[in-house]
């Protein structure tokens, strides 16, 4: 059995925050963030949380494909802004969209998560035991940041994204993949600290908010992830010229620049919205790749061959060449 992506969805929060509004807010410039990040505007929830922003992404995939919930066997939801540690974001959404049959569980990996998510999903259903999966990646990154820290506070954004995907026995989505984790270097991206906190624990207050080593990051992300889409391409026994597209997390305009010039392929070919909606962690993969079906730009069934890389927090990274 193989897995296929048959349909793709998406869903925003409706009110933009532009980066002129921010200056009202901090001590910011629209001129400085958007030479060093390319970020114009953000999504920002006002009260719906990461289960109902994946409820109606999986609504829009579900409509799209013309599938009724109840038919789902698998939800993974990639996530690291959960609505609770317990129950899982998944097992909301199913809830929410009315998939009573499924397994529902949530995956974290931090911006990796949809490679993640999409990689555990395609074991799923290739094992034979499940016949549609809901991969959804989805973030409220808006309560995780510390909104009086402009050094972070700009970058991210909220929203959610996913795709279906169906098993089959002729050819699937999935071509060759490469992912990593490198647990060792996990403090320089974290978000959420839990420390102990007990009767008899010594009180430790931690900060809960996200913080990044900027430069040690952006080092890592420019030195690993080009690694990692040529590694896909060698394992598939293609080149880069094969590649129609490349659909990067979207972290800043800068790494992917530096991506690009380290390939020696064009910027064009990696697609970009970090101007429309920042850094939206897990979600930024399957929100881009949603825009780029709805424009046309790619053609589900069509063949075309793209790649997907994700890279972030644990630290983690990884790319899948897949057909699209
Ligand atoms: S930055 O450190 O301020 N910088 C690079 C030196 C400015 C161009 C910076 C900024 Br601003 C925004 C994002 C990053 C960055 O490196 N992000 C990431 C790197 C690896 C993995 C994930 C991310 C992410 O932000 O999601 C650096």
């Amino acid at each position: 059995m193989q897995a296929k992506i048959i349909s793709t969805g998406s869903y925003l929060p409706k009110k933009t925050i532009s980066n002129a509004q921010l200056e009202s807010l901090m001590d910011t410039s629209d001129d400085w963030i958007k030479t060093r990040t390319g970020i114009e505007n953000r999504r920002i929830s006002e009260s719906e949380n990461t289960s109902v922003l994946c409820g109606k992404a999986a609504l829009d995939i579900l409509k799209k494909a013309n599938i009724s919930a109840s038919k789902i066997d698998l939800i993974i939801v990639a996530t690291m802004s959960p609505d609770y540690l317990s129950p899982s974001t998944a097992c909301l959404v199913q809830d929410y969209i009315g998939a009573s049959k499924s397994m529902a569980f949530d995956l974290s990996a931090a911006c990796s998560g949809f490679i993640y998510a999409l990689s555990v999903a395609e074991k799923m259903l290739s094992s034979g035991n499940f016949h549609y999966a809901l991969v959804l990646g989805g973030e409220v990154m808006s309560k995780m940041i510390d909104w009086n820290d402009r050094s972070t506070a700009v970058l991210f954004g909220d929203g959610a994204g996913g795709v279906l995907l169906e098993s089959t026995d002729s050819i699937g989505s999935f071509i060759s993949e490469d992912i990593h984790s490198d647990g060792s270097r996990g403090l320089a991206l974290t978000a959420g600290a839990l420390p102990v906190t007990n009767p008899y624990s010594e009180n430790h207050l931690t900060d809960t908010y996200l913080e990044m080593e900027g430069r040690a990051i952006f080092d890592f992300a420019t030195r690993s992830v080009p690694k990692s889409i040529e590694a896909v391409v060698d394992k598939a026994s293609l080149t880069l010229s094969d590649i129609d597209r490349i659909l990067p997390h979207q972290a800043n305009s800068r790494i992917i620049q530096s991506m690009a010039k380290k390939l020696k392929i064009p910027f064009e070919t990696f697609a970009l919205n970090i101007s429309d909606y920042g850094n939206t962690s897990a979600a930024s993969i399957p929100i881009l790749l949603d825009e780029l079906v709805l424009s046309g730009d790619l053609v589900l069934g069509t063949g075309k061959k793209i790649i997907l890389t994700g890279f972030g927090g644990g630290l983690t990274w990884g790319s899948m060449l897949i057909r699209i």
